[in-house]
């Protein structure tokens, strides 16, 4: 019997980017209007069909409020894999992905990153050439997302998932 691998994944960014909203969106089909800060990290798993391949991803949703910067370096030791979020109507939330970035990498020297513009069904004031650029800085995919229409937000998953393995 073979075993599907369990992959550990991080989703990071500023609070309010939605990165509660999306992985809820992945995991129950289903969108909140209204939700209850993150306190300290939470996470869940959803099984992810790759073409030749079943994965189960765990995924960390890590607060993004300052006072819970020590909870959170413990646990990105051992992810595969992190999302950085950023909110596409929100350019402070795009500007502090470097600071996310050297937060993971200094738990996890050698992450694999994938960057991600949320709240596309929103009027953006956010272009995707800034974060096209920062995501080609670091080698990662950049790909855009709606928790609350649910587009693009597979592909984050799979990609998580193929970038994990
Ligand atoms: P966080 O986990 O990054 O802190 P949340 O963010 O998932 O808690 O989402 C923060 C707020 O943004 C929530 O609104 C949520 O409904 C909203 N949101 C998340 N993703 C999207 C999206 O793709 N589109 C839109 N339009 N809104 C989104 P509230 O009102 O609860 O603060
Ligand atoms: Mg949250």
């Amino acid at each position: 019997m073979s075993s599907v691998p369990v992959l550990k994944v991080v989703v990071a960014g500023d609070g309010n980017v939605g990165k509660t909203s999306l992985i809820r969106r992945f995991c129950e089909g289903k969108f909140e209007q209204t939700r209850v800060a993150t306190i300290g990290v939470d996470f869940q798993t959803q099984t992810v069909d790759l073409p030749g391949q079943t994965v189960k991803l765990s995924i960390w949703d890590m607060a993004g409020q300052d006072r819970f910067q020590i909870i959170r370096a413990g646990f990105y030791r051992g992810s595969r894999a992190a999302a950085l979020v950023y909110d596409v109507t929100e350019a402070e939330s795009l500007a502090s992905l470097t600071r996310w970035r050297d937060e993971i990498l200094e738990a996890v020297e050698q992450q694999l990153f994938i960057v991600v513009g949320n709240k596309i069904d929103l009027e953006r004031t956010q272009q995707p050439e800034q974060a096209q650029e920062f995501a080609n800085s670091l080698q990662a995919p950049y790909l855009e997302t709606s928790a609350l229409d649910g587009n693009g937000v597979a592909q984050l998953f799979e990609t998580l998932a193929k970038l994990g393995l």
